[in-house]
């Protein structure tokens, strides 16, 4: 694979709340999967033949039964940090349900758009992040955090013994978390993270004669930490390698971007970026995250992330669409009004954990979304989400009452209200610059939401401090969600837009 110097060294192969990836490759093909907590469908897959431009094919956990989210999981619980492998003809994807009732979950299918399997249970793994790999005599191993390590059968869901620790990363490093183990050359490879998945993230490696060791730790790690460093990508670490079809080895890796002043909010979650790969003797060395990309013939990289308008065609929602724990034909559908989506409201307010609620992740550092909705039947809007306690929307109600609620921790607050006949709206949002300070404490950005009159005239109506639908506020795992929801009665809206401004 030909490789080109990016000027874009920061930007993420793909962006917004995309965490966690794990990648494998079949002949010319590769497929990387995501972490996606509290959202369903659960873990987008993508597909790519250069590792750079990624399209979404799918989500592996498309309906009930291969995921439960009962009501009371907590947002930034649900599903964890996938491994996704090729063995045998088949895919597999090991998960963990931080959820009542979870656990950890084996998925296969031959084909990664789908549809996969129901899940295999594995009772006797209780570690997140578990990794699978196969040895030469068809052997299982199953890898947590911890890290603990016990083979498995894939197929029932079976251990075989008990989870045994193994090497656990640089003594008094925390969190030995994400590990993935490699049969490479004559070594077999346990690489892992540490120093916990924010500002002091990093990526260490290991290697030994047997999937179960005895491991060595490489002398030069963590082989990648971006920790005490000013570079514009943080948090860089949960990483997985892939070899390319021309034999050179590359990593996806998670990282983020803060914005704003001193401490740095990230507002887009922990986003998915490449990094190259060489070998000095027999240990892996990391390239710059972002840096000298592949580039397959014929392709021009890197595409930024595509923003776009969705007309609600009855056919269902794009895959990008993410609901709250679940989705009920009952209460979202593109079936009821002819190129509509209809939400019914279930749980009342954005505040409450089953508030009918489906968006698609900001992949942008500046974006705007716009949608057209009937609000005749019902209260409801357009909102962006970072969880329960941590969102702003802008609301209409058949009683022609507009209102741009701000919902802050435990401050719940009307921050602007308008009257206008009940009737057909475009309800608007954009991120501008942050509000003041200008100093040091400078915010990431600002939310600005509004309405669009009948002449196209945006009438905006508030702006909003954008460093409390951060992570370093809100706390958690994931990034914001912009989308739509329905507070009481129903809702419908004809169109939705999304498109990037920056970045
Ligand atoms: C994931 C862990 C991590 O399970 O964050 O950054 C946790 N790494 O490995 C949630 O994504």
């Amino acid at each position: 694979m030909e490789t080109h110097p990016s000027a874009t060294a920061a930007t993420p192969v793909i962006p917004g709340f995309h965490p966690d990836p794990s990648v494998c490759r079949v002949g010319e093909d590769y497929y990387l999967v995501c972490s996606s907590f509290e959202y369903f469908p659960g873990i987008p897959v993508f597909h790519s033949r250069d590792l750079v431009n990624w399209t979404q094919i799918g989500n592996a956990l498309d309906r009930p039964g291969q995921l439960d989210l009962p009501v009371d999981t907590p947002s930034s619980g649900g599903i964890y940090a996938p491994t996704l492998r090729h063995h045998d003809g088949r895919f597999w994807l090991a998960v963990f349900n931080v959820a009542p009732g979870g656990g950890t979950l084996l998925f296969t299918t031959t084909d990664p758009a789908g549809p996969w399997s129901d899940p295999v249970r594995v009772p006797g793994v209780t570690g997140i992040d578990p990794d699978l790999v196969w040895d030469e005599d068809g052997t299982c191993w199953c890898t947590t955090a911890g890290i603990a390590q016990v083979r498995i059968d894939p197929r029932t869901g079976e251990t075989l013994g008990t989870p045994h620790p193994v090497w656990s990363g640089t003594p008094g490093t925390a969190a030995p978390e994400g590990p993935h183990l490699y049969r490479i050359g004559d070594y077999w490879y346990l690489m892992i993270s540490e120093g916990g998945t924010e500002r002091g993230h990093g990526v260490s490696i290991a290697r030994g004669p047997s999937p179960a060791g005895p491991f060595e730790p490489c002398p030069a790690n963590p082989i990648l930490t971006h920790r005490s460093t000013d570079r514009p990508v943080q948090n860089t670490g949960h990483a997985d390698l892939v070899q390319a079809a021309d034999g050179s080895w590359w990593m996806v890796l998670l990282g983020v971007r803060p914005q704003g002043g001193t401490p740095g909010w990230h507002i887009l979650g922990r986003e998915t970026f490449l990094a190259p790969v060489t070998w000095e003797d027999g240990w892996p060395v990391v390239g710059e995250v972002g840096g000298e990309l592949p580039r397959s013939p014929g392709l021009e990289v890197p595409a930024p992330a595509a923003g776009g308008r969705d007309d609600f065609e009855p056919g269902g929602l794009a895959p990008y669409w993410i609901s709250l724990r679940d989705r009920p034909a009952e209460c979202v559908t593109t079936k009821e009004r002819d190129s509509w989506l209809t939400l019914r409201a279930r749980g009342g307010s954005l505040d409450e954990p089953d508030v009918i609620f489906v968006g698609r992740r900001q992949q942008h550092l500046a974006f705007q979304a716009r949608s057209l909705v009937d609000p005749s039947e019902g209260r409801g809007g357009l909102a962006v989400r970072l969880d329960e306690r941590h969102h702003y929307s802008v609301e209409a109600g058949p009683d022609g009452r507009i209102t741009v609620i701000a919902r802050i921790g435990s401050l719940r607050s009307v921050a602007a209200e308008l009257t206008l006949p009940t009737q057909l709206l475009v309800l608007t949002v954009r991120t501008g610059p942050a509000p003041e300070p200008h100093d040091s404490r400078t915010g990431p950005d600002s939310l600005v939401f509004g309405i669009e009159t009948a002449d196209g005239t945006v009438n905006e109506l508030a702006s909003l401090d954008g460093r409390y639908l951060s992570t370093e506020v809100a706390g958690g795992f994931t990034g914001r969600v912009v989308g739509l929801y329905a507070a009481a009665g129903t809702v419908h809206a004809d169109w939705f837009e999304y498109l990037p401004i920056s970045g």
